[in-house]
């Protein structure tokens, strides 16, 4: 089984936190850090590359050195260079870390200064009100760090579902390879289609569990095997991701997968309804009695329950069994509904590929429009353009459109609210483009109140006509920036401004709740990728998942209209 990109880039970025915590040169740290990120953006697999004979030190930031250890990583699945210095950075600076705004630095800084010896000393610290003592540390962080320490979920170990998927396709499609598979299906959060899932929770129907266990714990990328029962195992892999196996009889297929699919909260709902019907529900199926009466499939398992079934992205006992018990359940959004994408970037701002190579993209995913957003030119970082250098992408636009058959790109642009509300361009030039996405990049730590009053007055501007990325956080990095959503939403309502749900899988944003609140109060979402490349554009299904668990249906979403369709309703009084 060949290790994964994203496995020789997390080792990587590990060393490398572990050698800025050991203060080692900072050049060396950047190294590590630079080809994590070559490695994880090879569209091919390292490990293929390595099978046929590549030179891997042709790679941007890749040396002889580097190059040799990605050669040991794929040969032995770890990096000994790794746990050797790992054996020398004690655990609690490692898990201090995790702290949002806490880098290995600063960590390093704060343990040393207050010679503290684990994470209940930093905790003690934080209370007692000694981290301001430390130079560089101010009240502000510290009552970050009581916060998150008070959360609990800092070191919870959460993986994102796009790099679980990763190892989670390969793995259940090897299963279904063993002898006596008869089925095998991811279940847990993941199927719920969850930003993050905690492990893995696998479902497999066949007979002599045993055997298939046997098999399952010898999978090339399993590192450890906490249990290996006879319907049940646990492993965990090389990655670190935890996986539950179970192994049930055909006839219980349905009734286990509704039980590991979840929620919690969603089947003990399940489960009292069934009560009231002097039924019992379990994982082995609906019983009147010792009577097995449901259980090959979710259908009946449903059925018998007194509802039709019900898709897992709305598994989480948030008015789902309500909804279906009424017959109002959603018609969720579908990848299938989607016309266009009206958020991504070029190489003119801090894009991979050309206005020409996206638009090529575009099409040939079958959509009918893409609009090129740009940054504007306060994103110096990321490249920013100028009104000139927009007005040229205008320029350039139109004449690419003129040679395409049933697409078009639309002009646009990201720009940036500043910290006052304002536009980052002059009202001139936002009016030359068909579509204006306005995103928050700086000033993250304005209070609550200034920050909505920041957002609401950028839609005040009739010319902006989504706001990008609403909530500025970062999927397990960065949390939210302080902002009242539901005013926001409010604010678009009123104004006939609309919200993205951004794609990317760093970011979500809107999340499925948020989404969901947008929806109530008929704010439509626009489902964006924010490409920088026309791989990006692949990210629309995480937006289309995480819609669905908003409870978004096609005509909640903008861009399941064809383009004159969205012009309309981006059209404001
Ligand atoms: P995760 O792994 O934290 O991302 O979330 P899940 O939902 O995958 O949770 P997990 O792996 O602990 O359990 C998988 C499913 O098994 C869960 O969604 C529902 C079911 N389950 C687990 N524990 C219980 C329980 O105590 N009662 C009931 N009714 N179901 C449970
Ligand atoms: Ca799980
Ligand atoms: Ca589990
Ligand atoms: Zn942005």
């Amino acid at each position: 089984m060949p290790v994964h990109n994203t496995e020789i880039a997390t080792i990587f970025d590990h060393v490398a936190d572990l050698l800025e915590i050991r203060e080692a040169n900072r050049f060396r740290v950047r190294a590590y850090r630079n080809a994590a990120r070559t490695v994880r953006d090879q569209s091919r697999s390292v490990a293929d590359m390595l099978e046929d004979g590549e030179d891997l030190s042709e790679l941007p930031d890749i040396g002889e050195d580097l190059a040799a250890k990605i050669a040991e990583i794929v040969r032995t699945g770890s990096l000994p260079f790794l746990d050797e210095i790992s054996g020398e950075v004690p655990e609690a600076i490692v898990a201090a870390t995790r702290i949002p705004g806490i880098g290995p630095k600063r960590a390093r800084a704060l343990f040393d200064a207050l010679g503290l010896g684990s994470i209940d000393d930093l905790r003690k610290a934080a209370d007692e009100g000694r981290i301001v003592e430390v130079e560089g540390f101010g009240p502000k962080t510290q009552a970050k760090i009581r916060d998150e320490l008070a959360r609990g979920d800092f070191a919870e170990h959460r993986i994102r579902l796009d790099i679980a998927e990763d190892f989670a396709e390969p793995l259940v499609e090897w299963i279904r390879q063993i002898d006596g598979v008869k089925k095998a299906m991811i279940a847990g959060s993941y199927r719920r289609r969850k930003e993050t899932v905690g492990d893995l929770d696998i479902l497999v129907a066949g007979e002599d569990g045993a055997a298939i266990i046997d098999r399952f714990t010898r999978y090339d990328e399993v590192a450890d095997i906490a249990s290996k029962g006879k319907t049940r195992s646990t492993v965990t892999l090389r990655a670190g991701l935890q996986v539950d196996l179970r192994v049930v009889p055909e006839a219980s297929w349905g009734a286990a997968l509704h039980y590991f699919t979840g929620s919690k909260a969603h089947n003990i709902a399940g489960r009292r309804r069934a009560q009231d019907r002097d039924l019992k529900l379990n994982e082995y199926g609906v019983f009147d009695g010792e009577k097995r009466i449901a259980g090959a499939t979710e259908e009946e398992v449903y059925d018998k329950i007194g509802l039709p079934w019900i898709a897992p992205a709305l598994r989480e006992n948030r008015g789902e069994i309500e909804a279906a018990e009424e017959g109002a359940l959603p018609r969720l959004v579908a990848l299938d509904d989607i016309k266009g994408d009206l958020h991504a970037h070029t190489t003119a701002s801090d894009g991979k590929n050309t206005l020409r190579e996206m638009a090529q993209a575009a099409q040939e995913r079958g959509y009918e429009y893409l609009a090129i957003s740009d940054h504007s030119k306060s994103q110096r970082v990321a490249g920013g353009l100028s009104e000139d250098e927009i007005e040229a992408q205008i320029d350039e636009i139109d004449r690419l459109n003129e040679a395409f058959d049933g697409f078009r790109l639309l002009k646009s642009c990201e720009v940036d609210i500043l910290e006052d509300g304002a536009l980052d361009f002059s009202d001139a030039l936002l009016g030359k483009l068909d579509l204006v996405v306005a995103s928050v990049h700086s000033k993250f730590d304005l209070a609550e109140d200034a920050q909505t009053d920041r957002i609401v007055r950028a839609m005040d501007n009739p010319r902006v006509s989504i706001i990008g990325h609403p909530t500025g956080r970062l999927v397990g990095e960065r949390r939210p920036y302080a902002v009242d959503v539901e005013r926001l939403v409010v604010a678009a309502r009123q104004r006939g401004c609309w919200l993205e749900l951004n794609a990317d899988p760093h970011r979500l944003d809107l999340n499925d709740v948020n989404c969901r609140m947008a929806k109530e109060h008929e704010v439509k979402i626009a489902i964006s990728t924010d490409a920088h490349s026309t791989g990006g554009l692949g990210n629309m299904r995480h937006g289309i998942d995480q819609g669905r668990r908003g409870w978004l249906c096609a005509a909640d979403v903008l861009n399941t209209r064809s383009w004159n369709a969205v012009s309309r309703l981006l059209r404001r009084g």
